[in-house]
């Protein structure tokens, strides 16, 4: 039975925001909060923990660009600086018009919203440390990968499946995930699985036009859910991407049958593509229970899409996205294991 190497670093708890903004409404505490750490972590039966590595600039650059990545740096202290409140969180996004000007704001407080998309990521002092570390942690995951281990866990949070390259938003902030599967391209071609309630359009943008890795996805339509302009069917990719990339939106109230018959299907893409390593973006906010979430799967049906994983026989990284129902991490993750790791 293949053991599983679990990446995991507590700088993720320097990033606890008290408070962000949801279909207008404040909401407190936040749903992406530490407390998912340990949660999860109740679910891997006493694994034993590995600490990140430090990977440095470069793999982030290769998926971010630079000035956002700068921006996020000093962001908060800047917004303080100008009289901003103890939480970043814009008020104003620049329109696609304003946007092709080029033209961001002077005003540290004014700016914020040019690299965010959305009101429900909110920044504080620790954000950029804690979103840094993830990226290691996840990076570090993949480095066992490619030293040929079967299967690592990065147990990180913020998630990062809605930042894109140029962009933050949706409780993410860099994009772990993506960072990792970009690193990996250096042992072939690799595919990304994403089975977070929510459509990562950050990484779907991140490898919009990358031939070397497929970006398949399983989501609340976004006719109803979060992103809401992203997720579509038809979207696939452009340039060398066409055909790299596929949606497999789900309507509000998906259950295990439903779910895991499009998951079989998403998984036979998988399997075409011809990948040397697999990346899973792993959400559990698809749970019946999820406050966020839309779907109604059962905590079996983890333990279903890990085997189906496992027979796909990929060296595979799994990152963890989302999830916010802190009585039900542990076990759904312990499914999702049980299936990845059969006795
Ligand atoms: C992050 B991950 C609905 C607002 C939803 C953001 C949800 C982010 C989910 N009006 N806000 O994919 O779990
Ligand atoms: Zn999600």
């Amino acid at each position: 039975m293949p053991t599983i190497e679990v990446v995991t670093d507590d700088r993720h708890a320097l990033h606890d925001p008290p408070h962000e903004v949801n279909t207008g409404r404040p909401v407190s505490p936040v749903w992406e909060r530490p407390a998912r750490v340990a949660a999860l972590g109740s679910g891997l039966r006493g694994a034993s923990l590995l600490a990140p590595t430090e990977h440095g600039d470069a793999p982030l650059l290769a998926v971010h660009d630079a000035a956002m990545v700068r921006f996020l740096a000093d962001a908060y202290d800047r917004w303080r600086a100008s009289g901003g409140p103890a939480v970043m969180i814009p008020d104003t996004f620049p329109l696609a018009r304003w946007r092709t000007s080029g033209r961001r704001s002077p005003s540290p407080i004014g700016n914020a919203g040019w690299w965010c998309f959305d009101t429900a990521t909110p920044v504080v002092a620790g954000s950029y440390v804690a979103a840094r570390a993830a990226v290691d942690v996840a990076l570090t995951a993949a480095d066992r990968i490619a030293d040929g281990a079967p299967l690592a866990y990065a147990l990180t949070r913020p998630p990062g499946h809605h930042a894109g390259p140029s962009y933050y938003g949706g409780f993410c902030l860099f994009n772990p995930a993506a960072v990792a599967a970009r690193r990996l391209t250096e042992g072939g071609r690799v595919a990304v699985l994403d089975v977070d309630y929510h459509h990562g359009n950050g990484t779907q943008d991140v490898f919009w036009a990358d031939g070397d890795v497929l970006y398949v996805s399983l989501h609340g339509d976004p006719a109803s859910a979060f992103p809401y302009f992203s997720g579509f069917a038809d979207e696939v990719g452009e340039g060398r991407g066409r055909g790299a990339n596929r949606n497999l939106p789900l309507p509000p109230g998906t259950g295990d049958e439903e779910y895991l018959a499009a998951c079989e299907s998403a998984l036979a893409t998988v399997a075409a593509w011809g990948a040397a390593s697999l990346v899973v973006s792993v959400g559990f906010d698809t749970f019946a229970d999820d406050p966020i979430g839309g779907f109604e799967l059962t905590t079996a049906a983890y333990e279903q899409v890990g085997a189906s994983i496992a027979e796909l026989g990929l060296p595979t990284v799994l990152v963890q996205e989302g999830g916010y129902d802190l009585g039900s991490l542990g076990r759904n993750l312990a499914s999702l294991l049980d299936g990845l790791r059969p006795e």
